[in-house]
């Protein structure tokens, strides 16, 4: 992480963690949006680009909502896309010609870190993606995710004019509620578990965890999405982290009750998400697996397991 702008080269994946040996994910810095001005421009034609650019990996849950947002809306030729390595070196994420990356040599930068102290030479924080960036002021637009989609979805909406509603008005209010209820006890709470630093932290992230899986299987006895009847944003969130569990979180983060694919259901849903392919081919496996399993506190010998097998692997060839 950064210290006042300088990078701390004993890179810590476990974060914070309270007395209680709980994981603590740290709030994002950088809160803005795309200038209106640029998207007015864009709109009427004066210029082509919104001199926008989207710092990913792969292997983050939380980057991934952004990208398969930007497919779904459209927004692809509008934002062009910087995919880091999956492994965090120590230096953090960086561009080190890992298969599917973006090449080292189409970047500017090595390391995500170098966008943070552009953007504020005395940052102190995690240099984390999924980072929304301004090519043209060069400076850090927005760092959390939730934030941009909510961006793409509705400032850009004179810019990409999608059919596509991820946060309809009338839908707004049920939306908030799911993504809450499944944030701090699914979407983190695996993290919860997974960096737990006490058998108690862990049990209870456990816990949480599979009581929401099991709510979630019983919503979808008559559910087809999230929220509603169309697809929306809860699905994406939900959906990143399901995509990750049965190949990395089961594993390496020790939530082993059971897997996704032994819910009937969330298979199921899983399996209708990825026909769409703003959903499969943003799901990149080999990514998940080798960036999750080169958490070095977590998994010391770097051994990325071979398996799982999973059904739904088809869909993503
Ligand atoms: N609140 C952020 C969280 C982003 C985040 O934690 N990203 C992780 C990767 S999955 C990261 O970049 N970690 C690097 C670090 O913690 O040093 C969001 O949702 O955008």
């Amino acid at each position: 992480m950064l210290v006042n702008g300088v990078w701390q080269s004993k890179w810590d994946p476990v974060q914070k963690k309270d007395e209680q040996g709980r994981f603590i994910r740290q709030s994002s810095a950088f809160r803005h949006t795309i200038s209106p001005d640029r998207i007015a421009a864009v709109t009427s034609g004066d210029i082509e680009t919104l001199g926008v650019k989207l710092y990913v990996a792969y292997i983050c849950p939380w980057a991934t909502r952004t990208l398969i947002a930007r497919s779904l809306l459209g927004l692809e030729k509008y934002i062009p896309v910087s995919i880091v390595d999956p492994q965090l070196s120590d230096s953090g994420w960086r561009f080190h010609g890992y298969p599917g990356s973006t090449p080292a040599k189409q970047e500017s930068i090595t390391y995500i870190h170098q966008l943070y102290t552009e953007a504020d030479p005395d940052y102190t924080g995690r240099a984390t993606v999924p980072v929304l960036w301004d090519t043209e002021g060069h400076r850090i637009i927005n760092n959390e995710s939730a934030d941009i989609i909510r961006i793409f979805n509705h400032d850009l909406r004179p810019v990409h004019n999608s059919e596509v509603d991820l946060a309809p008005e009338l839908l707004l209010q049920e939306i908030d509620s799911f993504n809450e209820r499944i944030y701090d006890s699914l979407n983190n709470g695996v993290y919860r578990a997974g960096f737990a630093s006490t058998q108690a932290a862990y049990n209870e992230a456990y816990s949480d965890v599979f009581t929401t899986l099991e709510w979630l299987e019983k919503h979808f006895d008559n559910h087809r999405y999230a929220v509603g009847d169309q697809l929306t944003e809860s699905d994406i969130r939900l959906f990143v982290t399901l995509a990750r569990f049965d190949v990395a979180y089961y594993g390496l983060f020790k939530t082993n009750k059971a897997q996704i694919g032994d819910y009937a259901n969330l298979s199921a849903y899983m399996g209708r998400l990825l026909t769409l392919p703003a959903f499969s081919k943003n799901t990149n496996i080999d990514h998940i697996k080798t960036g999750y399993y080169s958490i070095k506190a977590l998994n010391p010998m770097g051994i990325v397991p071979e398996g799982p097998e999973l059904d739904w692997f088809g869909y993503l060839k």
